[in-house]
């Protein structure tokens, strides 16, 4: 060793400082501390003191650091040459450019001509989010997608036909005796009734004695702890659900006061579900009678009980009517928050409406803007987006001609997606802004690269946000938190923040924005006009400024939430309690929605012996523990973990095929085929293939169904969906299967 001294002094090692933040790696949101070092997140984890995340965090909340950081991430905005290929550029450049081609698209043929896919990292982000539907009220596009339509669009729909209840969404996993999911796996997915911190929170329930009844084709992570567990043929959901309040009504074990006071319809449902006998049901079905029957009692008589549904149900083929007739069980049995009932959170950064016991009856299910394609409009759930691709496929006056997708990849979230692909491919221009060079950013115009999740500032809004939507129990208490931007891009990196881009495109297509406050979910449109803020587009805003246009009106001023929250912060805000019904109050429940009955009458016509073959398999959709959809799929360890998004059968099945653990097999529907690898699991029903989307490679690229995987929705026949949303049938897909040979390798051109 030299004794010698370096030239230049070692740099001074940077100082550790600790901080907490929001992961912002799924809807979730948990609070984590950070480790950082110059500028650098060097540890993440859980923070034990939260009260709501209760220092839970998931691989992809502790790995975060790294994952922004991996070569796969997009270090520049690309722009795709008349050759073919992508060449980076600027960001500021790339704005300007799209607001070029934009103007010139909408100058040619209309606002229409515009289209937004607001993905789930645009759904998530308010921020952004807010910037986006802005820019489109300005273009006069009312063409705004997101993915709610093809995830669970019967809850809106559902609420829109039976009527809402003005004292509360649904009640989360501490205010309930029993609980009934159908179609969903809180445990794994943080959906639904056990909010924020799913295992804490079932645990808790359990230890209540929370009777908790699972009805899944697959003993999932939920099921697991179910007291009674219904492992059903997939897609009977809502003869499940009729034969459930059959029983109820047969039995009189309804709330009858209740219903006679709020709810109008009975002698229609009455009618409607008497078919479903608890033995037609249970044959169909595949379930026990005695099965059936107890979960129907046990409902029925709890004190405080609920239901809930999730994409299974929503994807298998009667989304609407499943949630519809989820409701009417809820409304029949009389669970809704009575008048005096404690409401949990009042709201921090959302002014809700005020709670009473009472239902305004229902609402328009179908509204506004029209769509071109299948005499589809917008819905309670939104656009369709499942029936995007044909509006850009079929030519005419108004035919979408550019796309903008922000935070979403519809090549692997859309149904069928050799439709999507030749939609993606008819556009004029398709703009995405991703990190990620995802299947869809493949395919675009324009890439913009952002900067991600801990370089730009937060707050937990989204489960907040959702008490009111009933897609999450969000948080039961009012707390909130607010994160700065705490981590430096890549070295050298040309990245944007997604609002900063936006809004500089705005200005170069010369557009006035209006910027909606969030805070304000009264749906009081005078309250919402006095919260809106035209922007001075003549020059640039900063996020904070933004937020403040965002939450105006927020119940807890924005810069007391910023000054106490950002380690997570319960508000000490009035408390709240459900309020009478007004005297006088003319609005009621519809138990008997005509359309809804007359599915159930079809339902019951059907001969559901017939159409088992030629496909006798039911490929079914599901999410993996540490997957998000198509993210994640880059990051090291769990590319270890899965490579590939394996087709999970009954081992019996797989040995009754004469297949085996890892082989290669072709699973084809009527619409197309994909090759995906077998994988053992007796906690998948006999019958039907589990298997997860997001995964795969475009049409026209080589199928890697070991190192890419495999796109399930390749196998969705999108010709025909829900009447309201259009969602067609994502779940419950009717396959064959057999083994791989050389002849199954598609050809490269598609
Ligand atoms: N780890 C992780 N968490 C996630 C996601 C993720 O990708 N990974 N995705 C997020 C998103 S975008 C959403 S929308 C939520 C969704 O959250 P969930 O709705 O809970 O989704 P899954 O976990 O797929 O659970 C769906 C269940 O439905 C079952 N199923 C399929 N078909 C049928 C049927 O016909 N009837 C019945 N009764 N069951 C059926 C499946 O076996 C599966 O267990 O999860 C979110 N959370
Ligand atoms: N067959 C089948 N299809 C399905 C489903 C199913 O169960 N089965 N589930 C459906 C459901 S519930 C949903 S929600 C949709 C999901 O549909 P999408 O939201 O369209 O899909 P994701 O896979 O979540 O895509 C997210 C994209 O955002 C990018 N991203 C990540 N972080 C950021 C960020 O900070 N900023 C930006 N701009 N981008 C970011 C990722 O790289 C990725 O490309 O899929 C639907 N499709
Ligand atoms: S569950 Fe979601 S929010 Fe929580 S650490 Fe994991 S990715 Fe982050
Ligand atoms: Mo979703």
């Amino acid at each position: 060793m030299s004794p010698s001294l370096p030239a230049t002094a070692p740099a001074a090692k940077p100082e550790r400082v600790q901080t907490h933040t929001i992961c912002r790696e799924c809807h979730l949101s948990c609070s984590l501390i950070v480790d950082m070092e110059g500028g650098r997140l060097v540890k993440a984890y859980g923070d034990k003191n939260n009260p709501v995340s209760r220092g839970f965090s998931c691989i992809r909340g502790r790995e975060q650091g790294k994952y922004a950081n991996l070569p796969s991430r997009l270090t520049h905005s690309l722009k795709r040459s008349e050759s073919g290929e992508f060449h980076s550029i600027a960001s500021d450049r790339a704005a300007k450019e799209v607001a070029v081609r934009l103007s010139a698209i909408i100058a040619e043929h209309g606002p229409r001509s515009v289209a937004a896919y607001a993905g789930t990292w645009c759904v998530l982000n308010t921020l952004t989010n807010t910037l986006v539907t802005a820019i489109m009220e300005a273009i006069g596009s009312p063409m705004y997608f997101t993915p709610q339509p093809i995830d669970q669009p019967g809850k809106p729909i559902a609420f829109a036909l039976h009527g809402r209840w003005l004292g509360s969404v649904r009640r989360a996993s501490d205010d309930c005796d029993v609980m009934l999911l159908f179609g969903t796996n809180p445990v794994n997915s943080a959906n639904g009734a056990f909010g924020t911190s799913p295992s804490y929170n079932l645990n808790a329930a359990k230890k209540r004695g929370m009777y908790l009844i699972v009805v899944d084709p697959r003993r999932s992570e939920t099921a697991q702890h179910a007291d009674l567990f219904l492992q059903p043929r997939p897609s009977e959901d809502a003869v499940i659900l009729a034969g459930i309040i059959r029983v109820i009504l047969h039995e009189g074990l309804g709330d009858i006061e209740f219903v006679a006071a709020e709810a109008d319809g009975l002698e229609a449902l009455r009618a409607a579900v008497e078919p479903f006998d608890p033995a037609y049901v249970a044959a169909r079905a595949e379930i026990a009678v005695d099965d059936l029957v107890a979960a129907a009692r046990t409902f029925a008589m709890a004190r405080r009980a609920t239901v809930n549904c999730g994409t299974g149900t929503n994807m298998s083929g009667h989304s609407s009517l499943s949630e519809y007739l989820a409701l009417v069980l809820m409304t029949l049995c009389g669970q809704w928050p009575r008048a005096g009932e404690r409401i949990g959170n009042p709201g921090v950064l959302f002014k809700f409406p005020e709670q009473f016991a009472a239902s305004p009856g229902p609402t328009p299910a179908l509204f506004g803007a029209k769509m071109r394609v299948h005499g589809l409009s917008n819905s309670a759930a939104g656009m369709p987006t499942a029936a995007l691709p044909d509006e850009i496929l079929t030519g005419g006056e108004g035919q979408v001609k550019a796309l903008f997708v922000i935070g979403g990849n519809p090549m692997v979230a859309f149904p069928d997606q050799e439709k999507t692909f030749r939609a993606m491919q008819a556009l004029d221009l398709l703009v995405c802004m991703d990190p990620h060079l995802s299947s869809t950013a493949r395919l675009a115009d324009y890439v913009i690269a952002p900067k991600t999740h801990l370089e730009i500032s937060a707050f937990a809004a989204w489960p907040e946000q959702t008490l009111s939507s009933d897609r999450l129990v969000g948080y039961q208490i009012p707390y909130q938190q607010y994160s700065p931007a705490l981590v430096d891009p890549p070295e050298g990196a040309d990245v944007i923040e997604e609002f900063e881009f936006l809004y500089r495109m705005a200005q170069a297509m010369e557009l006035k924005l209006t910027l909606k406050s969030s805070a304000i979910l009264t749906g009081d449109a005078a309250e919402i006009a006095a919260h809106a803020t035209p922007l001075d587009m003549s020059r640039d805003l900063t996020a904070d400024e933004l937020w403040a246009c965002i939450f105006r009106g927020s119940p807890v001023p924005l810069e007391e939430v910023k000054r106490q929250a950002r380690g997570g912060h319960v508000f000490d805000v009035p408390q709240k309690r459900v309020r009478p019904k007004p005297v006088g109050w003319q609005g009621r429940f519809d138990i008997g929605n005509g359309e809804m009955m007359d599915e159930l009458r079809a339902m019951a016509q059907q001969d559901f012996r017939a159409g088992r073959n030629p496909r006798p398999f039911r490929l079914l959709s599901r999410r993996l523990k540490d997957i998000y959809n198509s993210n994640w799929h880059e990051h090291g360890p769990l590319k270890r973990k899965w490579s590939y998004n394996p087709a999970f059968m009954h081992p019996d099945d797989i040995s009754d095929r004469g297949l085996t653990d890892g082989q290669v097999v072709r699973i084809e529907s009527d619409k197309s085929f994909i090759l995906g690898v077998v994988q053992p699991d007796p906690e998948v029903k006999r019958g039907c293939i589990s298997m997860t989307h997001g995964w795969g490679n475009n049409p026209g690229e080589p199928d890697e169904p070991l190192t890419r995987g495999s796109t399930t929705s390749r196998l969705c026949d999108n010709t025909m969906g829900d009447r309201y949303s259009w969602i067609p049938r994502m779940s419950a897909i009717p396959v064959s299967i057999r083994p791989f040979d050389e002849q199954d390798t598609r050809p490269r051109s598609c």
